[in-house]
C-alpha cells in the first residue's frame, strides 16, 4: 500500500468520572481535520471501554485524556490491560491536567511513561505536532506487511 494512503484510525475519550467536554471536542475536530480517523468515546470513559473500541474499530492508538486531576489513578495498569487484550502493539497517549495542583511536568511525564504510556502532554500543546507523531509512532508499532491488532496476531499465533 502507498504510504501516502496510509490511513489512521485512533480512539479519544476522557477517562474515568471526569466530565470536561471542551478540549475533547477540539481534539477530535482537529485531529480529523488532519487526516486522522477519530473515534470519539466523549467523557466519562472507562479503561474498559477504550479497550473494546479499540479492538472494535481496529484503531493504532489511544489517546486518553484527563482534565480533573485524577489521571493518575484512573490510568493504572492501563497499558497492561491493553495487552490481556491483545493490544500489545497500540499506541497509548494521555494528556491533559493530569494530576491535582501544579506539579513539575517532566516528574508528571516520567511517572505516566512508567505507567506505559509512550506520550505524556501537558495542556498546552501544539496540537498539529501530536498529529506527527501519531503518524510517526503508529507507523513504528505496526509496519505496513502487518495488520492493525497485530500484536493480536502474535498472541494467538504463540499460544
Ligand atoms: C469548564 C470547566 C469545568 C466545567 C466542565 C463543563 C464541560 N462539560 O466541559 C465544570 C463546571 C462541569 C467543571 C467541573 C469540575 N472541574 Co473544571 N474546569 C473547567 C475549566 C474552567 C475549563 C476547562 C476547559 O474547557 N478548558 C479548555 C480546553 C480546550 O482545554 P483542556 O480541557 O485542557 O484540553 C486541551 C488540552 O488539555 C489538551 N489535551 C487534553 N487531553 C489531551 C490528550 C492528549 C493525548 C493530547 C495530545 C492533548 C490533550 O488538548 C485539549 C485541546 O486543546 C478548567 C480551568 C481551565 N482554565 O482549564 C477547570 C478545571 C479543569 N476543573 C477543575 C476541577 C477540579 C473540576 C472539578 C473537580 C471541580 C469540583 N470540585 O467539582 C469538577 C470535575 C467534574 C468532573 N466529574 O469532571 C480543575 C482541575 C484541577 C487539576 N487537574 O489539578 C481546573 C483546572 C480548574 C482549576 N484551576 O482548579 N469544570
Amino acid at each position: 500500500m502507498d504510504e501516502a494512503a496510509r490511513s489512521y484510525k485512533i480512539v479519544l475519550g476522557v477517562i474515568g468520572a471526569d466530565c470536561h467536554a471542551v478540549g475533547n471536542r477540539i481534539l477530535t475536530a482537529v485531529l480529523t481535520r488532519g487526516g486522522i480517523e477519530v473515534v470519539n468515546l466523549g467523557v466519562m470513559v472507562s479503561q474498559e471501554e477504550f479497550i473494546e473500541a479499540a479492538i472494535a474499530e481496529d484503531a493504532g492508538a489511544i489517546l486518553v485524556s484527563s482534565i480533573y486531576g485524577h489521571g493518575e489513578l484512573d490510568c493504572q495498569n492501563f497499558r497492561a490491560r491493553c495487552e490481556e487484550r491483545g493490544l500489545g502493539d497500540i499506541v497509548l497517549y494521555v494528556g491533559g491536567n493530569l494530576v491535582i495542583g501544579k506539579q513539575d511536568f517532566a516528574t508528571v511525564e516520567a511517572r505516566f511513561r512508567e505507567m506505559g504510556f509512550d506520550r505524556v502532554f501537558p495542556p498546552s500543546v501544539d496540537l498539529e505536532q501530536v498529529i506527527g507523531l501519531l503518524r510517526a509512532d503508529i507507523d513504528a508499532r505496526r509496519p505496513m506487511a502487518l495488520g492493525h491488532n497485530s500484536g493480536r496476531f502474535v498472541v494467538e499465533a504463540r499460544a
